[in-house]
Order: structure tokens, then sequence, then C-alpha cells
């Protein structure tokens, strides 16, 4: 019996001990092992002097108190006016004594009003390190910076730091539904408990915001972009209202999804015609109603007119029409519309990709000043690789706002380990040559290209309520990768990777660098297995789980994958050159001359712009199908390579997350042979030629991949 209940603690406190670990993110502020680096932060850390007591500065205490507690194990003093040395002073500019000031003082220059101060100081010959913003929040991130440093070990002598976000908005859109389900989440239910709020403050809430207060991000769409107009209603606005209350003090503010139609269907209207005055007159009540409840409501999101959603074109009017009726009813409390501009029609005839810039470039400076208009990274629809979107560089008179996706919808899902900030910095990069060479998509979204003060970076969020967060432990990275390019869109995956690394698991170089190897090829991996050469939109129907390249009943023709890879006995790839629809001629003529030629297209992206044949020679003297087969088989061993690295990990982490990141990949080997073995095999049938040596032997018959069905695939 004794030994039983033995049993059952033992089982208690290791299973807890998991959940602790995989829900404390990149926070666990592990103790810090090595004893001379520990005892000199210990020296130099001998309290905390906090000059102010707003929220949000208690909030950096207790962060500072908490994260030096776990790695020092030394719980620092807080006081109230600066005594004795070796003390971090905390507080923004205004709370600053006028010798304090002046020392920091050439450094507020270098910050907006988000930004950070991080600095060694002298106060009368005793040493002290400063942290200050022009506001509180700046505080806020200046102190999860300076812990940021203690958890990856760095020094802490003559600190010099000055960052400010790059981006005004740094948001994460939660496609999460009214009943707790999540359009395409792969983590669980939605973390909002509308039937226990406004009275249940989940501990969940208050984490969520530490952690993307951590990494910058500023702002929250509560809502699904396939809005419910019921979130509107006093009865849900009463709960929303809960929640920016909690995030407020975090920098977070609260942002809803508006269903055009709500006039309507929740208030009693006729019509929802953007023209009509009752329609704005509702709107611009609306909005009256919730900022009188949450006076830094961020303001609307809204996908109109696209797959079905309501929009100004029911009644005759367009995106600019909708946009700015709802513009003017924010704009008196300095709130914004997020436009989405990912639009296509089945009745439009024209190559897919061509369509959200046919209908919304020719809108380029007739928005709103308060409307920015937001913009998926490619032209389709996140897939693991797509060329950036032809807008970005087409409307210098618009503001335009980055749309990632975090969750894993054409990825694998929450089962496969796919880096993400390296797809992201792929995008960033990108010359959109808007202003010749150098016009970087990063620089279209901060602003800087063509001067707009009004900008963002949108990420469709990947968590859920499962006890990790994320569903995978390594999808976390993708959370926190996305706020700190939000940040600093011009940031090195690999930097993130390291931190994100350090932070979460372990400052253990035998550990570090090949994990950080792993992840950063973890991206290519998975183009390698699923969509090689450009291909793209090939996943199985509606779930979009696993390979579905034959799939072509869909009663939307841009629904079916045989519409985007054109295989026949020609060739394959979607021919968007000149001599097919074109696209190309959407991007500035430097970027459409390299993409409209086989000679100059990069080959990651050719099958996505070209049609070619079966014996196409590729770079490597292969032929395009030999070529292909052996990029599937590429992928299936960088699968097999990952895991081999992580084996070798054990030694240097937790068990349980050791465990479980082994089974995923377990999982992930399975799928990616799956994905290479129905990809070629369905090829194969166009091509008629044999695997080249190399890749191996599918062990089903197409037949057999054809016949899978997931009728629950999660997130649909
Ligand atoms: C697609 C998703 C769909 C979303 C849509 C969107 O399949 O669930 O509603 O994008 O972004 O990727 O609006």
């Amino acid at each position: 019996m004794i030994s039983l209940r033995l049993i059952f603690l033992a089982f208690i406190v290791s299973f807890s001990a998991t959940a602790q670990k995989d829900y404390k993110l990149w926070l666990q502020y592990d103790k810090i092992t090595n004893t001379g680096l520990a005892s000199e932060y210990r020296n130099k850390l001998q309290g905390i002097v906090s000059l102010g007591n707003s929220e949000t500065l208690k909030i950096s205490i207790k962060e500072l108190e908490t994260g030096i507690f776990h790695m020092l194990e030394n719980k620092p003093e807080v006081f109230s006016e600066i005594k004795g040395e070796n003390k971090i002073i905390i507080g923004s500019k205004t709370s600053l004594s006028s010798e304090i000031q002046k020392v920091a003082g050439s450094d507020f220059n270098k910050i907006s009003e988000e930004g950070f101060i991080i600095k060694s100081i002298s106060l009368k010959n005793k040493k002290h390190i400063l942290i200050t913003g022009k506001n509180d929040i700046g505080v806020l991130y200046g102190v999860y910076n300076f812990l940021r440093l203690l958890q990856t070990n760095k020094t802490i002598d003559n600190l010099n730091i000055a960052d400010a976000p790059k981006a005004n908005i740094r948001i994460l859109n939660h496609w999460d539904n009214l009943d707790r389900t999540v359009e395409r989440g792969y983590a669980g239910f939605s973390l909002w408990n509308w039937q226990k709020l406004p009275d249940f403050i989940d501990q969940r809430y208050i984490d969520y915001a530490r952690a993307n207060a951590s990494v910058g991000i500023n702002g929250t769409v509560l809502t699904n972009v396939n809005a419910n107009a019921l979130i509107l209603t006093p009865q849900y606005l009463e709960k929303v209202e809960a929640l920016a209350n909690v995030f407020r003090p975090y920098g977070i503010k609260v942002y809803l999804t508006a269903r055009f139609s709500a006039p309507i269907e929740i208030g009693g209207l006729k019509t929802a015609d953007p023209k009509d005055a009752d329609v704005a007159n509702w709107w611009k009540n609306k909005a009256a109603e919730i900022y009188k409840r949450i006076p830094d409501f961020g303001g609307f999101l809204i996908k109109a007119n696209s797959e079905g959603q309501p929009g100004p074109q029911n009644y005759g009017r367009d995106h600019v029409d909708g946009a700015n009726m709802l513009a003017d009813a924010v704009a008196p409390f300095g709130g914004v519309i997020m436009w989405r501009a990912f639009v296509y029609s089945e009745h439009d005839a024209n190559d897919r990709a061509k369509q959200a810039y046919a209908e919304f470039q020719p809108y380029d400076g007739k928005f709103k000043d308060n409307v920015i208009v937001q913009v998926k990274n490619g032209a389709i629809d996140f897939q693991p690789r797509e060329p950036f979107h032809p807008l970005f560089g087409a409307m210098p008179k618009t503001p335009l706002m980055m749309e990632f996706q975090i969750t894993q919808e054409y990825l694998g899902f929450s089962t496969h380990l796919v880096y993400l900030p390296k797809l992201y910095q792929e995008v960033l990069e990108s010359d959109t040559y808007q202003k010749g060479k150098g016009s970087l998509v990063a620089k279209v979204v901060d602003g800087t290209l063509d001067h707009h003060k009004l900008t963002g970076i949108a990420g469709v969020s990947n968590i859920g309520n499962d006890l990790n967060w994320t569903g995978h432990p390594f999808a976390q990275a993708n959370w926190y990768g996305f706020g700190r390019l939000a940040w600093d869109p011009y940031l090195d995956s690999e930097t993130i990777a390291d931190e994100w690394l350090r932070c979460t698991f372990s400052n253990n170089e035998n550990f570090i660098k090949p994990v950080k190897e792993m992840m950063l090829q973890s991206r290519e991996a998975v183009v390698n297995y699923m969509t090689p050469l450009g291909l793209h939109h090939i996943m199985d129907t509606g779930h979009h789980y696993g390979p579905g390249p034959w799939v072509s009943n869909l009663s939307r023709p841009e629904w079916n994958p045989v519409y985007y890879h054109k295989a026949d006995k020609n060739g394959i790839g979607f021919d968007r050159s000149k001599t097919g629809t074109n696209a190309t001629a959407q991007y500035a003529s430097e970027v459409e001359k390299i993409f409209d030629n086989t000679e100059t297209c990069p080959e990651k992206d050719l099958l996505w712009f070209h049609h070619v044949s079966w014996d196409y020679k590729l770079k490597n003297g292969q032929t395009l199908w030999n070529g292909m087969a052996l990029k599937y088989q590429e992928g299936v061993d960088q699968v097999k390579e990952m895991q081999n690295t992580w084996n070798k990990t054990k030694p240097y982490l937790d068990a349980e997350r050791f465990k479980e990141v082994e089974m995923l990949l377990n999982i992930q080997y399975k799928e990616a042979k799956w994905w290479r073995d129905a990809c070629l095999l369905y090829f194969q049938q166009f091509s008629g030629k044999e695997l080249p040596k190399g890749v191996e032997k599918p062990t089903e018959t197409l037949e057999y991949f054809k016949s899978l069905k997931f009728p629950f695939a999660p997130g649909n």
C-alpha cells in the first residue's frame, strides 16, 4: 500500500515537473550552474530600487525577483531609494533624478516610446545598473531583456544597450472561436474561457501576458477572422474588458475581429452597407461602447469578402468603402483598422496568386490614415515556401502590415519540428526593388521605405490550452521568434534560436550547437519532404494534413491541389511567367526578370513560376524528375538526422521533454516518408520514370495513400 502511494506521489511530482518545464516556456529561470558566474552576478545584483509604483513597475519588480531568485537562489531586496551599490535601478525617464537623467541623457534620443535602456552607471562612485525607458512599458521590456542576459549567461559589465521596436503593432491573431475551438489550432482549445469570464481570471492569462511582453508583443486579436458578431455584444464585451484589464500593465492591447454584417446580426438593421448612414452610426456607437469599457482598445481586424465572409462588396461597395467607414468609427478613440488583403474568388478565372494584388493595388493611397492593410507573407496561403507577396513594394502610399502564420496549418501541425523564424527571415530579407536595390520587405513593414508611421507585424497564433501552450515544445520557439522579429525584423533567426534554446533548455554548448543546427535546417527539411522546388498547396483537402496532390474534386478550382502543381505528361509546375499567367509582372521589373526566366529563377521557386519538363536540367545536372525525387528523399534524411541529433541530447535536459520531442520526431519521420512516397508515386504516373538511385522504394501503393481519410483532423 505504502509503496503504491509512493509510486503515485513520484508520478505526481514528475508529472508536475514536466508540466512546469513545458509550461514555463522560455521563462524557465533555471539555476545558473556555472558557480563562478553565479557568484559574480550575485555580487553585482544586490537589490532592486524601484522609482515608481505603477502596475507595470510592480510587474517589473516581481519578474526581477522571480528571475533572480531562481537563477541565483537569492531573493533581492527591494528599495524605494538608492542606497549602497550594485543595485538594479528601474524607473521611467520622468521618475529619474536629474543626476541619473544626465547619465542616461543622450540614450533617450535613441529610443522611441516603447524602447528601453540598460546601462551600467556610476553614482557617487558607486556602480549600479539602470533599466529605464520613456515609459514604464519600456522599463518592463528592459527588465525582460536584462533577465535574458542572465539566462544566456552574458556579461553584465559595462552594459550600454538602447533598443526600441521597429514596428508599432506587434500582434498575435488568435483564430479562436467563441465555443473555444481554434481554427487551424493544434494545441488544444482556446485559452479564453468565455464561460468563466469575466469573474474568473485564469493564471494562464497572466502567464500569456508575461510571455508576450517578454518578447515585445503588444497586441492580441482575441477572435477568429472568420468572425462571430456576438463578440461585439455587451455580454461578451464585459469578458473582453476583463482580459484587457489583465493585459494592460503588460503593454498588450486587445483587438477584436469585426464581422462586417454585425449591424444586421446583432444590430437589427436591414443592411450592413458601409454607405448607409444608419450602418455607419451603428459602428460609431459600437466603437464608443467598446472604448467606454476599454479606453485603450486597439481596434478591429477584418476579413471581408474572402472565403464567404460578408463585406462591402455584398452591397456593391469596395474594400476602401468598408475599411474607411470602420476607420471613422474608431478614429476618435485612436483605434486602428487592420483590413486583410487575403482575397480570391471562385468567380475569378485568374491565377489565384494574382488576385489580391489585382484587387488591392489600385486602392493604394485611398485608405484613411488609421487603416493598415494586412498582407500574408505570400500570395497563396502560408505554404512551407512562397516567394514574397507582390503587394509588398507595390502600395507605397498605404501602410502594409505583415501577416505570418505561426500555427503550422500547412507544415505538419504541431507534430512537426519546424523552426519558422527561418521562413520569416527569408521573407523579410526579400528585396522588392520598389525603390531600387535594398528595398527589403522588412523596410516596407517597418515603414522606413515609404515613411509610414503606422506599422505592424501579425502572427496567427499557435497557442492553445495544452500544457506546453503550443503542442510541440519546439513550436514555442516560433511564438518566441515571431515576437523577436516583430520587434526587430532585421534580427537573424540563428541568434533567436540561440537565445531561445538557452532560455528554454540549457547553456551547455554541447547541447546548443547541434540542436541549433537542427532547428535551422528544419524548415528546409519540411520544404523538401512536402513541397520541394516551388511546389505548393498539395496538402490534403480541408484539414491540410498530409499529402493530397491527387485531390481534384473540390467545388472551387483553386482549392484543388491539381490546380497548383499542374503535373502532366509534359512536366510539372505552374507557369506564372509571361508565357503563362504573367503573375511575375506584379513584381518590380528587376524581380520580374529574375522570376520570369527559368535560367535566373531560384530553383527553390522554380515550380511556383514555371511549368518545366520532367527532363528539364537542374543546376546540379540532374533531370527535374530525379532532382525532385532526391529532394523528397533529402527531406526524409534530414528528419532522420534531426532524430540522431536529438538522441544525443539526453544528458543535457530533463527526461520528460527529451521523451516528448523524441516521440514527436518519430511521428515526423513517419510522416516525412508518407509525404515522400505518396507524392512520388502520384507524380510518377505522369513522369513515367523510375525512381533514381538513392531514393527509397515506397512500401505502400498510391491507392493506399489515397484511401487515407482523417475525418477528425484537428483545427478544421
Ligand atoms: C486559410 C485557412 C482558413 C483561414 C484563411 C484566412 O485555411 O482557415 O480562415 O486562411 O486566413 O489558410 O482567412
